[in-house]
C-alpha cells in the first residue's frame, strides 16, 4: 500500500461529493491515516459521519481565514499525531455576486475575500504546519483551468487560482530543502457544492463531453487517485507542479 502509515490532514470535505472526499477515499484505500478539518457546526455534522465511514482518527475545527484557528489546529494535530506526511488544501470561496457578470465589477472586498480564502490560506497552512511536516512530505491543493484562460463567470476565482498556482511554485522552492513537495491538481469541472448554483454548469459539463480528448468528465475518484500519487513516494521528484486531471481538456484548442 503506497500510503501505508502516512498521516494525512484534509481541509475541505463538505459532503460525499466534495473533491476532498474522493481524495480521502483514495488515501484510505492506499493505507493512509486521515484527519479532517471542518468550518462551522453545520459542516461538523456532515464531516463527523464521513470521518467515521472512512476510519478517520479525529476531526477538528478550522476556518482558514483565522490565523488563531489555523495555529490552534496545528497544535491539536501535533498533540494527536506528533507529525504529518500529507496536507490537502481543498478550499475555495468567493461571494456569489463575484461569480457572475463582468470581472471588472469585482469589489475590493470581494477580491480580498476570494484571495484570502482561496489563495492566502495555503500559505498560512504551510507556515503553521511546516514544523510538523515530515521529510518526504507532500502538500496538495486544488486549482482550475480558469486561472489560465477566461472561463465565463469564474472571474475573481480565476485570479485567485492564478495566485494559488504561483504560490505553489514559491512554496515548493521554500520547502524543497526539507524534502517537502508542494503541488496542485487542476481538476476538470465536477458537480460539487461549490459548483451548485453556477449558471450554465450543465453546459460546461456537456462542452467537456464533446471536446475533451477522453470525451467525458472527470470523477472525484480520479482526482483522488492522482492525489494519492502526489502524496506517495512514487512522485518523489515532482514538486512545484500543476497536474491536470481534466480528461485532456486543457491540451486542445477546439
Ligand atoms: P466543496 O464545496 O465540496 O469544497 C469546498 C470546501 O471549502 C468546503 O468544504 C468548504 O467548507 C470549504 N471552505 C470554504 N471556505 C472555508 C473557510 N473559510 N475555511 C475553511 N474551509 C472553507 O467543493 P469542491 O468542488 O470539492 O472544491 C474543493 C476545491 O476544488 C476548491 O479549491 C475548488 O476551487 C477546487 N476545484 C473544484 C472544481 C469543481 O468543478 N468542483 C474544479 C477544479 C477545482
Ligand atoms: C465556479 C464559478 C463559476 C464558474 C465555474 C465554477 N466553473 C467551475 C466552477 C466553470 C468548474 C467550480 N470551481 C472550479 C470552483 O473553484 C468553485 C469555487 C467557488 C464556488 C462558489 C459557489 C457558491 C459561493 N461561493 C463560491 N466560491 C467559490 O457562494
Amino acid at each position: 500500500m503506497i500510503l501505508q502509515d502516512k498521516k494525512a490532514v484534509i481541509f475541505g470535505v463538505a459532503n460525499d461529493r466534495s473533491i476532498a472526499y474522493g481524495i480521502s477515499e483514495s488515501f484510505k484505500k492506499h493505507g493512509a491515516k486521515l484527519a479532517f478539518s471542518y468550518m462551522g457546526d453545520a459542516i461538523k455534522k456532515r464531516v463527523e459521519p464521513i470521518s467515521e465511514k472512512l476510519g478517520g482518527d479525529f476531526i477538528f475545527p478550522c476556518d482558514v481565514t483565522s490565523d488563531e484557528q489555523i495555529a490552534e489546529s496545528a497544535k491539536f494535530v501535533k498533540e494527536q499525531w506528533g507529525t504529518i506526511d500529507v496536507l490537502v488544501h481543498s478550499v475555495a470561496f468567493a461571494t456569489k455576486e463575484d461569480l457572475q457578470g463582468r470581472y471588472v465589477d469585482t469589489s475590493r472586498d470581494g477580491f480580498l475575500t476570494a484571495m484570502n480564502v482561496s489563495a492566502y490560506s495555503l500559505v498560512a497552512l504551510c507556515k503553521a504546519y511546516e514544523g510538523i511536516l515530515n521529510p518526504g512530505g507532500s502538500v496538495i491543493c486544488l486549482t482550475y483551468y480558469g486561472s489560465q484562460k477566461v472561463v465565463p463567470n469564474y472571474n475573481v476565482m480565476g485570479v485567485a487560482k492564478a495566485a494559488l498556482e504561483s504560490s505553489v511554485r514559491y512554496l515548493a522552492s521554500d520547502f524543497g530543502q526539507k524534502q517537502v513537495r508542494v503541488n496542485a491538481i487542476s481538476a476538470g469541472p465536477i458537480k460539487t457544492l461549490s459548483a451548485s448554483g453556477i449558471s450554465d454548469f450543465r453546459d460546461i459539463l456537456n462542452h467537456i463531453e464533446t471536446h475533451a480528448p477522453l470525451r467525458r468528465n472527470v470523477t472525484t475518484t480520479e482526482v483522488g487517485n492522482t492525489a494519492t500519487f502526489l502524496a506517495s513516494d512514487l512522485s518523489s521528484a515532482v514538486t512545484g507542479e500543476i497536474v491536470y486531471v481534466d480528461c485532456g481538456f486543457q491540451s486542445v484548442a477546439f
